[in-house]
């Protein structure tokens, strides 16, 4: 069994998707360790991006990530962490498979619904940034 840090992401929140996103991971077979709504303050979504700080959408990532609230998940699945990626779809909406999340529900190539972590140190960062291990079940 893996780990994946999900986040629903503050237009998808605002679009009203929590539910039907949620309702995909677990239909998907995941299942639910952790979870919470939260507003990232700008540093906090500065420093989980950290290592896109040198990049160009930096500015306009984070702030978006701040905007509104977001829900965050820790999922729970065998292969979680390439699964929950294949079903959020290409980061790009325009160029996501049919069916998948961003495909579904993102606005744009920025403003795009879900994060899911990218590798297993990926994830092993990503979910303690969020949660106590007190609050992962
Ligand atoms: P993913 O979320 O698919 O793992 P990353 O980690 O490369 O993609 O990028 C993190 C976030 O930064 C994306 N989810 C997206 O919101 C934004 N982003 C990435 N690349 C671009 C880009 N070229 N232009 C605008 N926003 C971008």
């Amino acid at each position: 069994m893996e780990k994946t840090l999900g986040i629903i992401k503050p237009d998808a929140v605002a679009n009203g998707y929590v539910g039907k996103i949620l309702a995909m991971a677990t239909d998907e077979g995941f299942r639910i360790a952790a979870l919470r709504m939260t507003r990232m303050a700008l540093p906090t979504a500065q420093a989980f991006y950290a290592i896109h700080k040198d990049k160009p959408f930096y500015g306009e990532l984070t702030e978006y990530m701040s905007e509104g609230p977001c829900v965050v998940v820790a999922l729970e699945r065998e292969d979680a962490i390439a699964h929950w990626r294949k079903i959020m779809g290409a980061t790009n909406p325009e160029k996501a498979d049919p069916g998948t999340i961003r495909k579904l529900y993102a606005e744009s190539f920025t403003r795009n619904a879900v994060h899911g972590s990218d590798a297993p140190e990926t994830a092993a960062q990503e979910i303690p940034f969020f949660f106590a291990a007190s609050e992962v079940y």
